[in-house]
């Protein structure tokens, strides 16, 4: 088995456009963390996760302690939970901190969260070496195209400040605009199924703007997502007025015990990505049948190989397996991609940030057809790391004092009084 050489990780800032949530609005940089594993032989892997600063803390203190170990995972695990209890790490209001968005916050994600970087970039390298796409490591295809969703974010036009990163994607901030989002990504990336981040605005205007999409995109698989925003009558009030056209509903409420009760009061399938996001969460969950999607995430689950996991965990219950996204550059993509390709019963289009992120560290970000990335059978993830682009937004994030994402802080810079809202 080769011996790892050298692991480097690097903090980066990417641009973000002003996309709104529950908890506010993207800021106009956030962090990512980038890893590279360099073999003895000179093979290279690359991992990317979360960039705030825990993470990147817990990945900075465990990445030396990899040098001259096998290029094998795992013995992340143990080694990593040892890290983290020794990292001070922050106190977090999930309710109004962005990582709240993906469920609460406990060590174990934490550290989760770092392993799937580094894993990731172990199996990239292990591939490199043997010549084989990460796939294969992980027991081999199923599908030789992954199916992803067109995310829909309500959003500005543009960041409020002077020299922030703009695109021309334009406000939408009512249903005909949506729409008109929606159309673009459809004909430029050809998305057939599409989601929309909720949580925005009062529901009736959701209501309405899933209504109009709906209406402009007939019989297509559409979502809803308003990270918990809604109490258990208004989670059953828009799942009444939605049941005819959502595929499935993302975390209207938050908890089990809301999830479970308005799960037991529609038909709609409830999805999630805030109240299933880790293995211990699971047994109370199904058990109330809380939950009918479980969306996977090869970030917060811990890796690829927890990923299948965890597929085969929802198999045995009858839960579909979809797949949550965050924003996230091409090598997450590339891993994401990989991973779908593994899982036999892939029910549903996955979520990308994709057309949101223009900047990019691999020398080529992926491209999609009629929605779909294609499964590469070349070595590893099948990208290649551009030195140039690394190189530019670290020095951006060494420039910046940006340390976490803070959709919060970001919206309060417009609207100093501003609070989550809840209906
Ligand atoms: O990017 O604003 C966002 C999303 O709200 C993201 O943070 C969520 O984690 O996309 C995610 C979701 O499905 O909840
Ligand atoms: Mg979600």
């Amino acid at each position: 088995m080769p011996r790892i050489a050298e692991v480097r990780v690097t903090p980066i800032l990417i641009s973000d456009p002003p996309l709104l949530n529950v908890q506010g609005v993207h800021q106009p940089y956030t962090p990512r963390t980038i890893v590279e594993v360099v073999t003895e032989n000179g093979a290279m892997g690359l991992g990317e996760t979360y960039g705030d600063l825990d993470y990147l803390k817990l990945a900075q203190e465990f990445a030396p302690s990899l040098a001259g170990a096998e290029l094998t995972v795992n013995h992340l695990g143990a080694g990593l939970l040892e890290t983290v209890r020794r990292v001070d790490v922050e106190r977090i209001d999930n309710r109004v901190q962005a990582e709240g968005l993906r469920g609460a916050r406990t060590l174990g994600k934490i550290a989760a969260s770092v392993r799937s970087a580094f894993e990731v970039a172990i199996y990239d390298a292990l591939g490199h070496e043997l010549g084989v796409p990460v796939h294969a490591l992980l027991g081999g295809k199923v599908r030789d195209a992954v199916e992803f969703s067109g995310y829909l974010f309500y959003r500005w036009a543009e960041h409020p400040g002077p020299d922030e990163p703009k695109d021309d994607w334009g406000a939408a901030l009512d249903p005909e605009g949506v729409v008109a989002q929606a159309k673009r990504m459809a004909a430029d990336y050809g998305f057939d199924s599409f989601k929309l981040k909720g949580g925005v605005f009062e529901p009736a205007q959701e209501i309405a703007a899933i209504r109009a999409l709906a209406e402009a995109f007939p019989g297509h698989p559409l979502r809803l997502d308003p990270n918990g925003a809604w109490t258990v009558p208004t989670s059953l009030e828009v799942a009444a007025q939605l049941e005819d056209v959502l595929e499935y509903l993302e975390d209207p409420t938050t908890g089990t015990r809301n999830m479970a009760e308005v799960a037991r009061k529609t038909s709609l399938p409830l999805a999630t990505n805030m109240c299933v996001t880790a293995f211990d969460d699971i047994p109370e969950a199904f058990a109330c049948d809380a939950v009918q999607v479980v969306l996977s995430d090869h970030h917060y689950w811990g890796g690829l190989r927890a990923t299948q996991d965890l597929a085969a965990v929802c198999g045995v219950y009858g839960v579909g397996v979809s797949m949550h996204s965050n924003t996230h550059l091409g090598i997450s993509l590339a891993a994401m991609t990989q991973i779908a390709a593994t899982i036999p019963d892939l029910r549903y289009a996955c979520d990308t940030h994709r057309p949101w992120q223009t900047e990019d560290v691999i020398t080529e970000p992926h491209t999609f057809t009629d929605g779909r990335i294609r499964v590469t059978d070349a070595p590893g993830l099948g990208v290649e790391l551009d030195r140039d682009s690394l190189a530019k937004l670290h020095e951006r994030w060494v420039d910046s004092d940006v340390r976490r994402r803070d959709d919060l802080a970001a919206m309060r810079r417009v609207n100093p009084q501003w609070t989550v809202p809840t209906w």
